[in-house]
């Protein structure tokens, strides 16, 4: 029976709390599909900055690069500045592990109603593909004249020709594989003159090689008002880091919750593990009440299996996920419902199990 040596890296609030729920199911897809995991924990996020001084160990991607995969929760506290959150454990991984693929589906799921008027099952479901190691989240920058009437802050943001030619043939490679018609690039080279015209000129010739795949681009901020106008035109979307992130919130906020959303950082050639975390935060106001829903690191887990291979068990989760909400009403409250972490992922496991 193969088994799978999984690095587990829950984090910081609700992830402590989604993490072992999507353990309990992709543990019970193994005993239904015949696979199994070997999970290893790592304490890292801001408890341990507080007790360390750092947000994982120096050697922190020496241990990780030795799994199959890494099962992240969330990251990020009150107590410590996002940035050095960001920067000391997701940023790192992403990027060590050259995981330049961020896959975002979004996905309105049956038993889940949508914010936007006359929507239902079916009319949302597109991809969203983030450049993950790039673009504006960048080190390159600084200050000068602190404290002083000069003062001015300077952030590069980095295009290169490979970073942007192998996010957007991913983009077209993922249509060609799942039939879908038309790849759509998020720009704004209206105003960012430079990196943005680029990002445009290299998605036309990556698009002239795709002559049976549909293509447009809007620029970002009309692109977001046709998520709440015309949803159901996406199919693929390719972004930059920040557009991706924005947009990959918007997503699923039109979907129903942001806690519905997972999401895989790819190292598409295999030389490095890669990761699967849900699209939300350590959401610290919600945190420790047994509320937070687990569904988007339950489908985090099917996202994981399906880069295993394992198809079938990744759709015998999703499935589950949507008896469960949909035909048993067991859904916590962000969707309406007054179930608890433990009983949505409980019921979703024994829904794998039974089906
Ligand atoms: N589960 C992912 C998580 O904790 N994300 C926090 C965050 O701020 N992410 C920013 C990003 O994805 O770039």
């Amino acid at each position: 029976m193969k088994k799978y040596r999984v690095a587990v890296i829950p984090g910081d609030g609700i992830g402590k709390e989604v993490v072992p729920e999507g353990i309990r199911v992709l543990d019970a897809a193994g005993d239904r599909f015949g696979f199994s995991f070997d999970w290893h924990f790592f304490p890292w996020g801001c408890e341990y900055y507080h007790e360390t001084g750092h947000m994982m160990p120096q050697d922190g991607i020496e241990i990780l690069s030795k799994f199959d995969a890494i099962f992240l929760g969330a990251v990020g506290a009150p107590s410590v500045p996002d940035h050095i959150s960001l920067w000391g454990l997701l940023i790192p991984i992403r990027r060590r592990f050259q995981q330049y693929v961020n896959l975002r589906p979004v996905k309105l799921l049956r038993g889940i109603e949508s914010p936007l008027k006359n929507i239902k099952k079916g009319d949302i479901e597109f991809y969203i593909v983030r450049e993950n190691n790039e673009g504006e989240y960048s080190n390159i920058g600084g200050r000068i004249y602190t404290g002083t009437d000069q003062e001015m802050a300077v952030q590069e943001t980095v295009f290169t020709r490979k970073g942007v030619e192998r996010i957007i043939r991913y983009a077209f490679e993922l249509a060609k594989k799942l039939n879908k018609k038309r790849v759509t690039s998020a720009t704004k080279s209206n105003g960012i003159i430079y990196t943005m015209t680029y990002w445009d000129e290299i998605f036309a010739e990556i698009a002239s090689l795709y002559p049976d795949i549909e293509h447009d681009q809007y620029h970002i901020d009309n692109l977001t008002t046709l998520f709440i106008r015309n949803p159901q035109r996406f199919s693929v979307i390719v972004a930059s880091n920040l557009f991706g992130d924005i947009l990959s919130d918007l997503g699923p906020a039109i979907t129903g919750s942001l806690g519905i959303a997972p999401s895989a950082n790819l190292n598409p050639e295999r030389k490095f593990p890669s990761m699967f975390e849900p699209v939300h935060g350590s959401a610290p106001d919600i945190a420790g009440k047994n509320i937070a829903n687990p569904i988007g690191q339950i489908l985090s887990g099917a996202m994981m299996l399906e880069h295993f291979g394992h198809i079938e068990a990744a759709k015998a989760i999703e499935q589950a996920v949507e008896i469960v909400i949909s035909d048993k009403c067991i859904k916590t409250p962000d969707i309406g419902g007054n179930s608890s972490t433990v009983e949505v992922g409980t019921a979703i496991s024994e829904m794998v199990k039974k089906q």
